[in-house]
């Protein structure tokens, strides 16, 4: 039995593929966060990815187009500064994801997420419905990210959307495309998208959900920035695979 979630969090969370736990974040970490992100906007602090790096759709055809210059997420939050190194090592999180991830050491990705995602008003793409794990290579797919809103969330500025229960899935090659998101052509797959669900946040409040949880966003249609941390989790014993994408850079434990 956990101490930190009660059993009907963690059933939720085995259930849904996903669980918010609201405030998580106290209003000092987040205000901390804010103005550090505000600075690290314009000019965009490096490593940046543009929204014209993600080639999605909705996003400026390249950076010297109108709104090309518009950062999509400052990578290496990790590293950026200490107050995310803070909130990714806090008792709050990591205790949460040992009792999720049901181990005793948890390790952050510096490969995946990693990252403050912006969204920004004018000049934002969609995020059409995908698995994260779809480009990641681990022993197995179990590992949760953890997402805090640093400000209002909703499908209106572009926020999450979640399919509860997709993570149980195994979908067949042909419900998905070249790029892996679920093909919307498909009556099976247009189902499954109906089920979805917004993850209404507020600022401190924090999404935990699985990597194979299909998951989209849409463009942000509020006139301020959204401003999301995002770090990917494992347990310890679940290595990256050598020479892929995820072993880029070495995983850290968290929380010790
Ligand atoms: O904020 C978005 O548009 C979605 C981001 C996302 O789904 C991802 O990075 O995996």
């Amino acid at each position: 039995m956990s101490e930190v979630l009660t059993e009907e969090q963690l059933q939720l969370f085995h259930q849904d593929g996903y669980l918010i736990e609201r405030g998580l974040a106290g209003d000092d970490l987040v205000a901390k966060m804010n103005k550090l992100v505000d600075e690290s906007v314009s000019p965009a602090l490096a490593p940046v990815e543009y929204e014209a790096d993600v080639h999605y759709p909705g996003a400026p055809e390249s950076k010297a187009a109108p709104g090309g210059q518009t950062p999509r997420r400052l990578l290496n939050a990790y590293t950026r500064a200490s107050v995310f190194r803070e909130w990714a090592n806090s008792e709050v999180v990591v205790s949460r994801l040992k009792a999720m991830l049901k181990c005793s050491r948890v390790m952050v990705s510096q490969n995946h997420h990693n990252c403050v995602m912006t969204k920004h008003p004018g000049y934002s793409s969609v995020t059409s419905w995908h698995q994260d794990i779809r480009y990641w290579s681990f022993d197995y797919p179990e590992l949760i990210s953890v997402w805090l809103a640093l400000g209002n969330e909703t499908a209106e500025n572009g926020g999450l959307l979640l399919i509860p229960g997709s993570h149980q899935l195994n979908l067949e090659r042909g419900r998905l495309d070249a790029a892996l998101f679920l093909r919307t052509d498909i009556k099976d797959n247009q189902a499954l998208i109906e089920r979805a669900v917004p993850a209404q946040l507020n600022a401190g409040d924090t999404l935990f959900f699985h990597c194979r949880t299909f998951h989209a966003a849409g463009q942000n249609e509020a006139d301020i920035i959204k401003k999301s941390l995002v770090y990917t989790y494992h347990d310890v014993d679940n290595r990256s695979i050598p020479e892929t994408r995820s072993a880029v850079h070495s995983d850290i434990v968290v929380g010790e």
